[in-house]
């Protein structure tokens, strides 16, 4: 293995591995079945003792680090094979590279869109290590996804009240939940909050709803079980523009008889809304289970086309070995992503942020560990 990069015909450049990152990768390899052991029982504490540089907060009601340490320990696995021993900084290793993302729930577009321009980036910088192209592949990712950080206007004093938030998003996916979340980030601003049970499909929704507002005492407007979700969410706007409340979120059923009705129920609550106040809803907040990997797209898709969803939230990053998934739906309708959710708490959702969300996917290597 040679120290100098050979030039062949194919403008490929062999690169020595890195001290520090090869024994990194090394040691992934070697560890690989038993880290995946560890991976499957969900043990986070001994994800931290494995050596990996993922940041130090590793209790389970974590931070983004931890949240996203499957995601990231499946990436390093795949890199370490692809950059194993000396390598060509050639066709063969970009297409490889395209495949880890491809594999890594990243998105066939986006993952040749990445590649593409870490080519450009490797080239220009002249990058001829293991550690460069991983850090500059970091680089891509997070301008990449820079445009979904955008901050949230019903954190700001709305111009005309109530600033009104509809969330939408297949059943189970934890939209009750990141609803009681946001109202607690809301509130936490100083924003007067009110919450609509608009998911009247299921019995328990609405309890669930109003147990979310017991204990952040705001107050939810809901109806019966059975009753129209359009007639609730109008009752709801007429109340908060009554009581001058600044932001009302809108709960919405997850699944109905067929998808075909729910997303009837939708239009129909929007159109309802719009009577009231033609600008309603303001946003449409779909959330997204990362862990349900490439159908999230298709979800996304299909919930864009019915109610024009103007943003999103991406739930359960904690545990999920999909993160990947977020430059998918980036790359795919560019809506901001406002906020990720990394567990079941009130206080487990964390405002969108580009450059840690890429550190925490593909980890920290530091410029001086490239040296070989
Ligand atoms: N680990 C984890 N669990 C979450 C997160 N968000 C929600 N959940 C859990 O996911 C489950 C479903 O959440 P809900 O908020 O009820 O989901 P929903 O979309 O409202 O479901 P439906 O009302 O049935 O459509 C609950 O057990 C939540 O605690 C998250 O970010 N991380
Ligand atoms: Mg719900």
């Amino acid at each position: 293995m040679s120290s100098e990069p050979k030039q062949p015909d194919n403008k490929s450049t062999t690169v020595k591995q890195p001290s520090r990152l090869s024994a990194l990768f090394s040691r992934h390899r070697e560890d690989n079945a038993e880290s995946l052991a560890r991976e499957s029982a969900g043990n986070a504490a001994a994800a931290a003792d494995d050596g990996l540089d993922a940041g130090p907060d590793y209790s389970p009601n974590a931070s983004l680090d931890a949240g996203l340490d499957a995601t990231r320990k499946g990436l390093w696995q795949k890199l370490g094979h692809v950059f194993k021993g000396s390598f060509d900084l050639d066709d063969a290793l970009f297409e490889e590279l395209e495949d880890v993302l491809v594999s890594s729930d990243v998105g066939v577009e986006a993952s040749v869109r990445l590649i593409e321009q870490l080519r450009n980036r490797v080239s220009q910088d002249k990058v001829q290590s293991a550690a460069g192209v991983v850090q500059a592949l970091r680089t891509e990712i997070a301008e990449s996804l820079r445009p979904a950080q955008q901050s949230w206007p019903a954190l700001q004093q709305p111009a005309t009240l109530p600033y009104v938030l509809l969330v939408v998003g297949v059943n189970g996916v934890g939209k009750t939940t990141t609803i009681a979340k946001l109202a607690k980030q809301l509130t936490v601003q100083g924003r007067s909050v009110m919450l609509a049970a608009g998911d009247t499909f299921r019995a328990a929704a609405v309890e669930q709803l109003q147990s979310w507002g017991d204990r952040l005492a705001i107050p939810v407007i809901a109806q019966q079980h059975g009753a129209d979700a359009a007639a609730v969410a109008h009752d709801a706007l007429s109340a908060a523009q009554a009581r001058g409340v600044e932001v009302l979120i809108i709960d919405t059923a997850g699944r109905l008889h067929t998808q075909g009705d729910l997303m009837e129920q939708l239009q129909k609550v929007v159109r309802v809304i719009k009577k009231l106040d033609p600008d309603a809803p303001h946003e449409v907040m779909q959330i997204v289970d990362a862990g349900t990997g490439q159908n999230a797209l298709t979800q996304l898709k299909h919930f864009h086309s019915a109610v024009a969803v103007s943003s999103l939230c991406i739930s359960k990053l904690d545990g999920s070995a999909k993160g990947g998934v977020v430059i998918a739906l980036t790359e795919a309708l560019g809506l901001p992503i406002r906020f990720i959710g990394v567990g079941e708490g009130q206080d487990d959702l964390q405002p969108f942020d580009a450059a840690r969300f890429a550190v925490a996917l593909i980890g920290k290597i530091e410029v001086g560990d490239t040296d070989a």
